[in-house]
C-alpha cells in the first residue's frame, strides 16, 4: 500500500486499485452562456480548478492510472429529466433550450461537451449522467468495478452539487474517496469550505482531502 498526506488523516492506497474521476467539467458549468450562468451564477469563479486539474490528469495519464470523466446531461428527448428537475427555480434559460453553445444541458451539444483544457484522451472513459451523483442511471459502478478500483481521488464541478453527492455515493458503496481540494471549484466559496469541511470531519465521515501537489507527490512516491 502507498501513502498520500491528506485531512483528516494519511490516505492509504493500493496503486492497483487507484482511479481518477473528473466531475462535470462541462463548458455549460465553466463558460458564459451555459447553464451555470443560466442559474444567476458567475461561472468565471470556477475556472481556478483548471490549472491544478490538469496537473493531477497529467499525472494519472503519465503514471498510466484510469480516469473517468463524467458529464451532467440529458436525452434530446429529455425522457431522461424529471420535471421536477426542468421546472426548479427561476434561470434564463431551461434545460433543454437553445442557448448560446446549443442546448442547455443536452447530451452532443457543444456546451455538455467537456471544456478544452481538460479533455479526455483515447481510453479514459466518459459517463453521461442525468443526476447529480454519478451512481444514479449510469453505468459508473460497473465501470469501476471491471476496472477493480477501490480507491477513488475526485476532481470537478461543483464542490458541494455534484462532485459532493458522488463522494458520498461512492462512499456508501465502500471507495475510499480523496478530494482534490484545489482541483473542485464551487460558486459560492464558502459552500466549498464548507463541503470540505463536512466531508473531512468526524474521522473522515465522507472521506479525505488534500491539495494537488500533495497528492501526485503522493503518487509520484507510491
Ligand atoms: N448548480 C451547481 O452548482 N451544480 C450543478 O448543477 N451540477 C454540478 O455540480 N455538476
Amino acid at each position: 500500500m502507498a501513502v498520500i498526506s491528506a485531512q483528516p488523516f494519511d490516505f492509504t492506497y493500493d496503486p492497483k486499485a487507484i482511479g481518477l474521476v473528473m466531475i462535470d467539467f462541462q463548458r455549460d458549468f465553466m463558460e458564459p452562456g451555459g447553464f451555470g450562468e443560466t442559474l444567476g451564477n458567475d461561472v468565471s469563479l470556477l475556472r481556478a480548478a483548471i490549472p491544478p486539474a490538469q496537473r493531477l490528469l497529467q499525472a494519472f495519464r503519465v503514471a498510466g492510472l484510469p480516469v473517468i470523466h463524467t458529464r451532467e446531461c440529458h436525452k434530446p428527448d429529455l425522457s431522461d429529466l424529471p420535471e421536477a428537475k426542468r421546472s426548479r427555480g427561476n434561470p434564463s434559460l431551461r434545460i433543454g433550450d437553445d442557448g448560446p453553445m446549443g442546448r442547455i444541458l443536452i447530451s452532443g451539444q457543444p456546451g455538455a461537451d467537456i471544456i478544452p483544457e481538460l479533455y479526455p484522451a483515447d481510453g479514459e472513459y466518459v459517463i453521461d449522467k442525468p443526476g447529480k451523483g454519478a451512481f444514479y442511471a449510469t453505468e459508473f459502478s460497473e465501470i469501476l468495478q471491471g476496472l477493480g478500483l477501490k480507491q477513488l481521488i475526485f476532481a470537478g464541478v461543483t464542490t458541494e452539487v455534484c462532485v459532493q453527492t458522488t463522494m458520498r455515493e461512492a462512499n456508501d458503496r465502500g471507495y475510499d474517496c480523496l478530494l482534490a481540494t484545489d482541483a473542485t471549484e464551487s460558486y459560492f466559496p464558502a459552500f466549498k469550505a464548507s463541503a470540505i469541511q463536512m466531508i473531512t470531519a468526524q474521522g473522515g465521515i465522507v472521506g479525505w482531502a488534500a491539495d494537488v501537489d500533495t497528492i501526485v507527490g503522493g503518487l509520484d512516491a507510491g
